[in-house]
């Protein structure tokens, strides 16, 4: 695989999908005309996905179990490495993508309490072995993220769970950035502007492009 995989994490409300597309515009307009930027995003990258993610995310009140909606997750992550991620990689393209493996350690892991093990079973299988070449973690108090969520519209399933287990979810971050050099903690609790020129220096530091 020639491209680069650039994945975007945090908790609710932490800017990804801003931040995602202006990362892309920006980087667009740095790369050589062989390689093309692809934005992408965990649950939701397939046809597939898309019905996963409403199974996941659209009814407030559906009764999904912690187990089927970690492997739902990893459902929707296998059809996605395989006809999305993978290709695009192989066509020596950029590609950006809104949560990863991170997310299922993150929210399925610290938030629902899964062992570790079992986690990195599910990514494993989903993925083939497949890591991030850089992630860009947007760290953000879980209580201004769900604010902005809220002022938004209507919160999702998971927007709707407890605030100890967007806690939970946002410590699960910090303790994998403290082991895995790739994750990189950008502070998510400024302005816009400001968080992408971060993001740009440090990707001209990678010397990619
Ligand atoms: N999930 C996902 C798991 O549990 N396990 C998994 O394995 C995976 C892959 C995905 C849900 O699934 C869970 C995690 C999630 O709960 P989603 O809708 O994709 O659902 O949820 P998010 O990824 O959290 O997307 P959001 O849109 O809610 O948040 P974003 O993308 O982080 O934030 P964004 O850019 O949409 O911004 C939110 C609001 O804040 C404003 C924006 O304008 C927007 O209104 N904003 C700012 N306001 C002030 N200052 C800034 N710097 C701002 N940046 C953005």
């Amino acid at each position: 695989m020639s491209g680069k995989f650039i994945v975007f994490e945090g908790v609710e409300g932490s800017g990804k999908t801003t931040q995602i597309q202006q990362t892309a515009t920006w980087l667009q307009s740095w790369c050589s005309q062989d390689k093309t930027v692809i934005i992408t995003r965990e649950p939701g990258g397939t046809k597939l996905g898309r019905q996963i993610r409403q199974l996941l995310l659209d009814d407030p009140h559906s009764c999904v179990g912690n187990r089927a909606e970690l492997l739902l997750y990893g459902a929707d992550r296998a059809q996605h490495v395989e006809s999305v991620i993978k290709p695009q990689l192989d066509r020596g393209n950029i590609v950006l993508c809104d949560r990863f493996t991170d997310s299922t350690i993150a929210y399925q892991g610290y938030g629902r309490g899964f062992d570790r093990a079992e986690i990195d079973k599910v990514n494993q299988l989903a993925t083939g072995g497949l890591h991030s070449d850089l992630t860009l973690w947007l760290d953000l108090d879980v209580t201004v993220g769900l604010q902005r969520v809220l002022e938004r519209g209507k919160p999702d399933r998971m927007e709707q769970a407890a605030l100890e287990f967007h806690q939970r979810v946002r410590q699960g971050y910090q303790e994998l950035a403290n082991v895995y050099p790739r994750i990189v903690r950008i502070d998510a609790d400024r302005t816009q502007a400001a968080i992408q020129m971060e993001i740009q220096s440090i990707l001209i530091q990678t010397k990619w492009f």
